[in-house]
């Protein structure tokens, strides 16, 4: 990619605070960041996949051939050893369709009520697929290893964030702030994978 040019990428995404991540991991890169937001309309998108290439792919490739513009979308989830990698693919939708993530969060708690501390391990897991509008498209994934707490805790980010406690700190992601998240989460890391791969020309 020119770094000397300046060019528009859609992202691909509905989640309010993923897309606030995301144009925040995008910053300082002469990237213009389009959402849905800056549309007259937007397609819907059925996430039917049973993983989360599938899903990533599908999104990055609807969003892509509607707005004609390099397309960014990504597809994660939360897996949790005890539940056998449950939520995983369905981590948005895990206490039932259009669930909020407080009632998701209430559904893991419950389901985990009597593991122990030494059980509860976990991890966040984003695949990101950049679409352009010939077709090409590259992917990457990146994780996050940690543990769920015993209640919510932290009031930032959104999703599992307050009860997941990443490896190496005390706090939950909801209580370490936006700054810290981008440094250590899996789309963070996902996506800065995708621009060390993207080296052409995409406007
Ligand atoms: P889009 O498809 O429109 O992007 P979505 O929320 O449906 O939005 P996904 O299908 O990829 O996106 O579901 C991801 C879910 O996984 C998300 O809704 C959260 O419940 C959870 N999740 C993923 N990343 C997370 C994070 O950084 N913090 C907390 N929860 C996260």
């Amino acid at each position: 990619m020119k770094r000397d040019k300046y060019i528009e990428i859609a992202i691909a995404s509905r989640n309010k605070g993923k897309i606030r991540e995301i144009k925040s991991i995008l910053s300082g890169k002469n990237i213009k960041r389009l959402t849905y937001l800056d549309f007259k309309s937007w397609p819907e998108i059925e996430e039917s996949g049973s993983s989360y290439e599938e899903n990533a792919l599908k999104k990055a490739k609807i969003v892509a051939n509607f707005t004609k513009k390099p397309t960014l979308a990504e597809d994660s989830g939360l897996e949790i050893d005890y539940l056998g990698g449950d939520p995983g693919v369905k981590s948005a939708r895990y206490a039932g369709e259009n669930s909020t993530d407080l009632e998701n969060i209430k559904k893991v708690l419950n389901l985990m009520k009597n593991c122990p501390f030494e059980g509860r391990t976990a991890r966040f897991r984003c695949v990101a697929v950049l679409y352009l509008p010939n077709g090409k498209f590259f992917m990457s994934q990146g994780k996050c290893e940690g543990k769920i707490d015993y209640s919510p805790h932290g009031e930032s980010g959104f999703g599992y964030d307050p009860i997941f406690v990443p490896e190496g700190h005390s706090y939950t992601m909801a209580q370490i702030g936006i700054e810290e998240k981008n440094k250590i989460s899996h789309r963070a890391k996902a996506l800065k994978k995708i621009w060390r791969i993207v080296n052409i020309d995409i406007s």
